[in-house]
């Protein structure tokens, strides 16, 4: 499959309580690589297996949740192509100037109708992983320190107006919808959940209807396998990070998966398996009666913070 105009998630920025504590908790327990800090005090980190200079930035401020999300395009005719299209929608973008973010260029920032601030970059500073692009060995040292997820994955965004986000994504951006959860037999089984794919993966993001705008429900980081997200919760263990969920299985997407907190209470996913869906595939449906097995698939258990706690 090609991967032009949105190639894949490309970054996150997040708020922090506490940056110090924060900045540890990232670098040593979750194992990301620290690769900066900008003259607003902003650190940026990536994750191992990544080869652009930052994917995961942390903000430090009064209350937790999530700043922005940026996904990254093929090339700068992608990016204007996309800022014509958002516009001719009637959606109000803005330009951040290139070094705005550290190794970053020029970045198209709009806001989705689910209050959440999006953006589309071309450029980002490929620094590489680390092994090398002749004859490199599989994993260093980087891949061992700390739980070590090699992608960030996915964020499911809560929020108003998923119908909206949906032909947005569908109609604008070239995603497509690969499964989603209904609402009630009751209320005319809306669309609860939505997981949106730009790529060979299940969802590069994901929404859930929330009356409260611009929320985030998970940062999800990938691991290789489901030894590895095992691995990461005794690294949890170790560490007394406060699980949420798991490890278990989601029904959707078919993820292995285990849900945790950071220290200032946003929720990050450590995240493998799945499948991988080709782009004329129909979406899966789940039914509400089966929401529990949707989110936990050996236990069909429906978890209130799974509806309720979002930063
Ligand atoms: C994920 C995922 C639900 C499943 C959520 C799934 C809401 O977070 O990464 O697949 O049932
Ligand atoms: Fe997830």
């Amino acid at each position: 499959m090609a991967i032009t105009g949105v190639m894949r998630p490309g970054h996150i920025q997040i708020r922090v309580l506490d940056l110090e504590i924060s900045r540890k908790f990232y670098r040593d327990v979750v194992g990301l690589v620290e690769t900066g800090t900008d003259p607003q005090g902003r650190v940026y980190f990536k994750c191992w297996d990544e080869r652009d200079h930052n994917s995961v930035i942390l903000r430090q401020a009064d209350r937790a949740g999530v700043d922005f999300v940026g996904f990254r395009v093929s090339d700068r005719a992608a990016l204007d192509g996309f800022e014509r299209a958002l516009k001719a929608r009637g959606l109000a973008t803005d330009r951040l100037p290139a070094g705005e973010m550290l190794e970053t260029g020029e970045r198209l920032r709009f806001t989705l109708p689910s209050g959440h601030d999006f953006e589309l970059y071309a450029d980002k500073t490929h620094v590489g992983n680390g092994l090398g692009l002749v004859n490199p060995p599989p994993w260093g040292a980087d891949a061992e320190r700390g739980i070590a997820p090699i992608r960030f994955d996915h964020c499911l965004l809560y929020g108003p107006n998923v119908q909206e986000n949906k032909a947005l994504f569908t109609e604008v951006l070239g995603f497509r919808l690969v499964e989603r959860i209904l609402g009630p037999k009751e209320a005319g089984e809306p669309e609860l959940a939505i997981f949106l794919s730009c790529s060979h993966k299940t969802h590069d993001i994901a929404f859930v209807e929330h009356p409260e705008p611009g929320k985030l429900h998970h940062v999800s980081l990938r691991m290789a396998s489901w030894e590895k997200v095992q691995r990461a919760s005794d690294i949890m263990g170790m560490n007394k990070v406060s699980i949420d969920i798991g490890p278990t299985r989601h029904g959707t997407t078919r993820g292995e998966t285990i849900y945790a907190w950071d220290p200032s209470g946003n929720r990050f996913e450590t995240f493998a398996g799945g499948y991988e869906p080709y782009p004329d595939w129909e979406p899966i449906t789940w039914t509400f009666d089966e929401f529990g097995h949707g989110l936990d698939f050996p236990t069909g258990k429906l978890h209130e913070s799974f509806l309720g706690v979002v930063t």
